[in-house]
């Protein structure tokens, strides 16, 4: 007895592009996703390599004394730290000295009282590395430094 076998149509052409093109949409979408994850890694590189030259710069400074003049009021550059090389991606590493005091009637530390004592003899370092991701960035560190008595 003979088998027939009624259905030898196979896939249409229209039904082989359709399949096409739903494989090429997911491997778009994954291609976009592979894209932006490369950016996400880059950018994070660039956002440690600042964190690790703030460590760096920010050990440097408190190693200095109160009185040295990287701690006198104002603005600051990397240039002042006599052989400290920035990495390629920072491309500037500055600092801004503001002295506390508590003679100013500025409540300095934040805690709603004026003038006190443990407002004196201390300075604020706000330190800065700018770098460039896909926009100009910043990364900013506060400390303080105070006299050692
Ligand atoms: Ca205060
Ligand atoms: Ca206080």
């Amino acid at each position: 007895m003979k088998t027939i076998i009624k259905n030898q149509n196979g896939f249409t052409l229209i039904e082989a592009m359709i399949a096409m093109m739903v494989l090429a949409v997911g491997i778009l979408a994954i291609n976009t996703m592979h894209i932006s994850s490369t950016r996400g890694n880059a950018s994070a590189n660039k956002l440690t390599i600042a964190g690790s030259t703030g460590e760096n710069i920010y050990e440097t400074l408190t190693n200095q004394s109160y009185s040295d003049a990287v701690f006198d009021v104002g603005a600051h550059t990397i240039s002042e730290l006599t052989g400290f090389v920035l990495p390629g991606s920072i491309s500037a590493a500055t600092w801004n000295v503001t002295q506390w005091s508590n003679t100013d009637t500025v409540d300095n530390d934040g805690d709603g009282t004026t003038d006190e004592d443990d407002e004196s003899d201390i300075k604020f370092v706000t330190l800065t590395m700018t770098y460039t991701d896909a926009t100009a960035k910043t990364l900013t560190v506060n400390f303080l430094k105070s006299e050692v008595y």
